[in-house]
């Protein structure tokens, strides 16, 4: 069984993470993982040079990014787009399996929670599966936790997931590695989305981004909020 997040046309530039082209167990060779980072870097920074800095204020922009979707917590929560208004999101599409994007970004996310102190209070952080067949509430609990229990996992139907990532303009798509039934890996775009209080998006950082760049963006975004006054139902917890 195959599916595909459709890419929207007027979607960004996917940075896709060439995941197949790296062993398809997690039990590999130190060697082995070293050698699919370096490929996976490649791949990203050859593919997408001019996205490094994509600050993409989309206000004017005939592009949308983030929409209406409908996905399920590991606990069993029916969750939207609207569930999260009040809170900053970063969002990133991704699954648990996967050897290296995911786990990378999702350490960067922790520590940019940390770096916050307080005001990750503000932040929700939404880890989306293009997994639904392996990402089952169990994994992506456990999985999440293993980062920082701050972060969310979403998991939905297959049908779900595609009408999520579609309106990111998110791509993935999978690759048999073997026979079996598991023996896949799925290619995806690597974006961190970050999104508003009101639920629109801001910005995305591209793959690599660290953690003090994610923390500083924040604290920045949040500053400019707060003195415009323009953002009046973000949760006042504090500021520093
Ligand atoms: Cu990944």
């Amino acid at each position: 069984m195959t599916w595909r997040g459709e890419v929207p046309k007027e979607a960004l530039p996917a940075t896709v993470f060439s995941e197949s082209r790296r062993m398809k167990s997690r039990n590999g060779s130190v060697a082995l993982f070293a050698l699919g980072l370096a490929i996976a870097a490649c791949v990203v920074f050859a593919s997408a040079p001019a996205l490094s800095e994509p600050p993409a204020q989309t206000s004017g922009s005939a592009v949308t990014i983030g929409g209406p979707f409908t996905l399920s917590t590991a606990d069993g929560l029916t969750v939207t787009h609207q569930t999260y208004r009040g809170k900053w999101l970063l969002v990133y599409f991704g699954y648990t399996f996967c050897p290296t994007s995911c786990p990378t970004t999702l350490l960067e996310i922790a520590t940019a929670l940390k770096r916050l102190g307080p005001d990750a209070a503000r932040v929700q952080p939404l880890f989306i599966t293009v997994d639904p067949q392996r990402d089952t509430p169990e994994v992506m609990q456990q999985y999440t936790r293993s980062f920082d229990p701050r972060i969310v996992g979403l998991i939905g139907t297959p049908e779900q997931l595609a009408a999520a990532a579609r309106e990111y303009g998110a791509y993935y798509v999978r690759h048999r590695t073997g026979s079996g039934a598991d023996d896949y890996v799925i290619d995806h775009s690597t974006y961190l989305y970050v999104m508003d209080p009101l639920g629109k998006f801001v910005r995305a950082f591209d793959y690599g981004v660290s953690a003090d760049r994610i923390a500083a963006a924040l604290r920045e975004l949040m500053a400019l909020a707060s003195h415009e006054g323009s953002h009046g139902n973000i949760s006042s917890s504090r500021s520093g």
